[in-house]
């Protein structure tokens, strides 16, 4: 396995997290219908428990959702996605714990609410097209110091798998996100503080998914910091065969390392532990690559 790309300054940092070794965001389903863990985090109380152990386990990041979007997920009003998410965003800043909280969210009004509870990442499946108040939020985000995370989307949750198409499909994403980037800079977020995702299965499919993963170095090259969200998903039981979400951690795993080999800079997982675990052995491992290409006895 190749070291990562060095397209970033050592000293770069995000939130306040040093951009010099892969971060860890660990995904909070405050949701009924998420694909893989629906339903084990939905009361508040387990959200915060199941949060604060991904903290003690090395997460950097917690990503807090209350809106399934899985493909076919229905839309959750606004109201609805407040209460499921709000609650949590103040018992984790009540709790003192040191990550850096992230709202995923593609509304204005809970994201705006989140920022007021405490939270420092706008992460938006949308890229902040899906309402049009978000552009004047995300600018709220960068003036406090966060950031907001665009990711790309081929249509809606609801019918985003029936038939994607794509006539190059690294390109496509790469300039969908470098005119989100722009937009986002224009509104008032600086590159520094946004991150760009390519939306691993937000209507793509297989081969639309290898594609971008195997061109993370070019997504890298828009300089903004990359975000991966492959965890769990179909494409891992595709290639793994497992079909079993909730089963798909060593699959998962080896797509997270293959990622911040390419350069990706967070991976946004479900399982952090093991996550963690062998983001250590990977980094210790590159850190020697100076030695790759000598004999050794
Ligand atoms: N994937 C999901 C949700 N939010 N955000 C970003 N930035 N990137 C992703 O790849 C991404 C995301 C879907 O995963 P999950 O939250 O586990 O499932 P669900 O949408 O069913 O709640």
């Amino acid at each position: 396995m190749n070291a990562a790309p060095d397209h970033r300054e050592k000293s770069q940092t995000l939130c306040g997290l040093p951009l010099s070794r892969p971060l860890v965001m660990g995904i909070v389903n405050v949701t009924p219908d998420s694909f893989s863990d629906g339903g084990l985090h939905f009361e508040p109380a387990r959200a915060v428990e199941h949060a604060l152990a991904m903290v003690r386990d090395g997460a950097d990041i917690l990503d807090i959702g209350g809106e399934s979007t899985r493909p076919g997920a229905a839309l959750v009003p606004p109201d609805i996605e407040l209460a499921r998410v709000i609650p949590v965003i103040e018992a984790l800043r009540a709790s003192g714990c040191g990550a850096v909280i992230s709202v995923d969210t593609r509304k204005a009004s809970v994201a705006r609410a989140a920022l007021t509870a405490g939270a420092q990442i706008f992460n938006d499946v949308s890229a902040l097209s899906y309402d049009p108040g978000s552009l004047s939020v995300a600018a709220s985000y960068a003036q406090a110091g966060g950031a907001v995370c665009l990711m790309h989307a081929q249509g809606d949750p609801a019918t985003m798998q029936d038939n994607p198409s794509y006539e190059d499909v690294l390109a496509q994403v790469t300039d969908y996100l470098a005119e989100r980037a722009r937009l986002a800079q224009a509104a008032g977020v600086p590159l520094r503080q946004q991150i760009l995702d390519p939306g691993i299965g937000f209507g793509k499919d297989l081969a639309h998914n290898i594609a971008l993963m195997r061109g993370i170095d070019r997504l890298q090259a828009l300089g903004a910091p990359l975000l991966l969200g492959v965890s769990r998903k179909r494409m891992i039981g595709q290639l793994s065969g497992q079909a079993d979400a909730a089963k798909r951690v060593s699959g998962s795993i080896a797509a997270g390392l293959y990622a911040v080999s390419r350069g990706a800079q967070i991976l946004r997982v479900h399982d952090v532990r093991e996550t963690v675990e062998a983001l250590k052995v990977w980094q210790a491992l590159a850190e020697a690559s100076p030695m790759r290409g000598e004999r050794g006895v």
